[in-house]
């Protein structure tokens, strides 16, 4: 792999930027099962704060190793012993890391394999697209290592597969995989094969969009949840006002009118 130029040399994150604007970003202490420890979450912050202005046109996020990620770095914590102010300013760069993530404007595809827990799973629901495999499985801990999440499910988990689903995850350490999975709204796809591969795809399609539209997909919808419908609606308008007109946009309208461009069929 790659090192992309402009990045300081990264230990934990391995950072691969193709030519064609597909980035390939993997967590990368498979000796640890990508634990997230302190330094992985700084990397992750410098790495999401830049792409966006990098032109990445879209990132796929995978894991060494068999598992995308172990969630919190138990060792580092218990060393640490951490006082409770300094696990809040932890959790606040998390926070500041799947904030980048989730409104960049970047379309990121989570590429997932082994486990995706606690953390990791904060870290998974943070990204735009989730594609599973048959080795994925899901679940929140949190409840039976005495602790509680602090990287965001509470508000991402939950809107993915609803407050009560969750509560039983933290609660029983429901363990959720497969299509079930999928049905939940864990992940948005199931792979027969490497969950990598049906990535690295995705990735591709989604790069031929205009990247005004997927900067407003890929940060817009997320800001508009967070506001009243009243000025949502009106936030959506200025946004269209804006991506709706782009000049690059019209050889796309033209087209669609001199019937060049491809319709919308159902997949055979
Ligand atoms: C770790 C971690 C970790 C592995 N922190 N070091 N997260 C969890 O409760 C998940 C804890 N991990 C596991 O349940 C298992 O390790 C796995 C299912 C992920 C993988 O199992 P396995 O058999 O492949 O690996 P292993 O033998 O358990 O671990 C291999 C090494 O990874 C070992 O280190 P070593 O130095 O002894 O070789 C483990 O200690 C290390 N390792 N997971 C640190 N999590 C903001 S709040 C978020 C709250 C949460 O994230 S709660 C969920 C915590």
């Amino acid at each position: 792999m790659t090192q992309a130029p402009l990045f300081p040399t990264f230990e934990n994150l391995a950072v691969d930027a193709g030519p064609d604007g597909i980035w390939t970003v993997t967590l990368n202490r498979p000796a640890k099962r990508n634990a997230l420890n302190e330094a992985t979450i700084e990397e992750l912050i410098t790495l999401f704060s830049q792409a966006p202005r990098m032109e990445a046109r879209a990132i796929i996020l995978t894991g060494a190793g068999d598992h995308f990620c172990a969630g919190l770095d138990l060792v580092e914590h218990r060393d640490r012993d951490r006082s409770p102010a300094e696990f809040m300013h932890v959790c606040l760069r998390w926070h500041e890391a799947f904030n980048k993530m989730e409104y960049g404007g970047v379309p990121i595809i989570a590429a997932l394999t082994g486990a995706v827990v606690g953390g990791g799973l904060e870290l998974a629901s943070a990204a735009h697209i989730r594609v599973a495999d048959p080795s994925t499985y899901f679940a929140l801990p949190e409840g039976q290592r005495g602790l509680f999440t602090g990287g965001g499910a509470t508000i991402r988990v939950s809107d993915l597969i609803g407050k009560d689903r969750m509560i039983d995850m933290m609660l029983t350490g429901r363990v959720y995989q497969g299509q079930e999975a999928v049905d939940l709204g864990l992940a948005q796809y199931l792979s027969e094969g490497s969950s990598l591969d049906q990535a690295r795809e995705i990735a591709q399609r989604v790069a031929q969009n205009l990247p005004l539209s997927n900067f407003a997909i890929c940060s817009a919808v997320s800001h508009m949840q967070n506001m009243s419908a009243l000025d949502a609606a009106y936030a959506e308008s200025v946004v269209a006002g804006v991506v709706n007109t782009q000049p690059l946009a019209r050889e796309r309208f033209n087209a669609f009118a001199n019937k060049s461009a491809s319709r919308i069929r159902p997949t055979p």
